[in-house]
């Protein structure tokens, strides 16, 4: 089990007030906060073994690229994946943009790619703006009114046309899990490459690509406790060989003269220039932490926090909340009367942090018919005591409003 209070005190910045209030953090879908061995992990590492990766032949140097390249090896069994199928990125942005990039080039006109109603923008206007290079069409899964995926749909919309299946397995909006596996199965049926956008799931959920059988997944750093500026794109060998880098520059070469250049091997074709090494590090820290306390017992804490949520605000009168029952990390609401912006303004007053907006899935708000919503996401460090601190929160919001 998850003991979310005593988790709490591994996390300097959880320790802090808000406004001489107990600081009760529920962003955490648009980042996490960082145990103190993560920290740790980069301050060693910087004081030392920090040196540039790959290059040095001096003993800084490749300690620095030993501890790099065991980072890779744990992210790959974090996912049950092979360390050559590990890219390092900046961000799962810059992930989703390097297969729209590299994936595009194979692509003709006609070719259709399949996405779904509820996708963050990173893993939407990569795809339509190769789509407009290319004379591509895009396709999206419909979304039903209990916020999960019309797979019906689906099933018509996948067809031999389509090249690219890319779905997010958690919605950032929604909260809802995506039968991501089943997904992967119909695209491969049409012998086209399915990829996940793992952002919201990796830190939630116990992952393996083997089991998803999925082409390509990514995800970032920053959500999964680790620092920001770092991303990991998962792909099949087969599929990273195949495929021409999406950056050029210095250690993604095997060979350069006047005339031209050939590429390093995988993974690290993909990683050009200098890359967030400490960040690697950092990356490394944050799944240690995570793992030791259980991917499985962070999901069914991160389902119960979401079920309670979801019981407890339901309770509010003049609140619609969004999303299916059974989801996880986010519970997204609106409250009749007050504007999202002004609902998340009044509970910072009172040492809550969430989010209001479009949760950028413009798209997936305006089939919601809403401009925006406010957005409470979890995290290991929460607790139901969190839900509650809302919950009065949101109440005293409405007094204020009313007055
Ligand atoms: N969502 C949120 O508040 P980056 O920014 O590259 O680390 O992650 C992009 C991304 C991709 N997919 C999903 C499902 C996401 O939720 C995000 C980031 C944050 O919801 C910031 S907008």
């Amino acid at each position: 089990m998850i003991n979310a209070n005593k988790i709490r005190e591994d996390f300097p910045i959880l320790q802090q007030k808000a406004y001489g209030k107990r600081l009760v953090y529920l962003d955490s879908a648009a980042t996490a906060q960082k145990p103190q061995a993560m920290l740790q992990a980069m301050d060693t590492f910087y004081k030392t073994s920090y040196a540039n990766v790959h290059r040095g032949i001096y003993q800084l140097g490749e300690e620095a690229t030993l501890q790099y390249e065991m980072v890779r090896e744990k992210v790959a069994k974090f996912i049950n994946a092979q360390r050559e199928e590990i890219i390092f990125t900046k961000s799962a942005t810059e992930a989703a943009n390097l297969l729209a990039h590299s994936l595009g080039e194979k692509l003709q006109e006609g070719d259709e790619i399949l996405l779904t109603e509820m996708e963050h923008h990173s893993n939407l206007v990569p795809w339509q703006q190769l789509a407009k290079k290319k004379k591509l069409v895009v396709k999206y899964i419909l979304l039903k009114n209990d916020g999960t995926l019309d797979m019906k749909a689906a099933r018509e919309l996948c067809t031999k046309k389509t090249k690219i299946l890319s779905t997010v397995h958690v919605s950032n909006v929604l909260g809802t899990i995506n039968p991501v596996k089943e997904l992967m199965a119909l695209a491969h049926k049409q012998g086209a490459l399915g990829i996940i956008d793992g952002a919201q799931s990796v830190p939630h959920l116990p992952v393996d690509v083997k089991e998803l059988d999925c082409d390509f997944l990514f995800f970032s750093g920053h959500k999964l406790l680790g620092p920001s500026g770092v991303g990991t794109l998962y792909g099949k060998r087969k599929h990273l060989e195949q495929m021409e880098p999406f950056l050029f520059g210095g250690d993604m070469i095997k060979e350069v003269s006047f005339a031209g250049a050939s590429w390093n091997d995988v993974p690290w074709k993909f990683e050009a220039g200098t890359p967030n090494i400490t960040g690697v590090i950092g990356l490394g820290a944050a799944i240690d932490y995570i793992s030791a306390l259980g991917m499985a017992q962070v999901a069914e804490h991160g389902k119960e926090l979401i079920a309670y949520a979801r019981q407890e605000l339901a309770k509010i009168s003049g609140i619609t909340l969004y999303g299916p029952k059974e989801g996880i990390a986010v519970v997204s609401f609106s409250i009749l009367g007050i504007p999202p912006h002004d609902v998340a303004a009044l509970l910072d007053r009172e040492g809550l942090a969430v989010r209001a907006g479009n949760h950028c899935a413009m798209p997936l708000l305006s089939k919601l018919g809403v401009p925006g919503t406010v957005r409470a996401s979890f995290s290991v460090y929460n607790a139901k005591e969190d839900v509650d601190v809302l919950v009065a929160g949101i109440k005293k919001a409405q007094e204020v409003f009313r007055q």
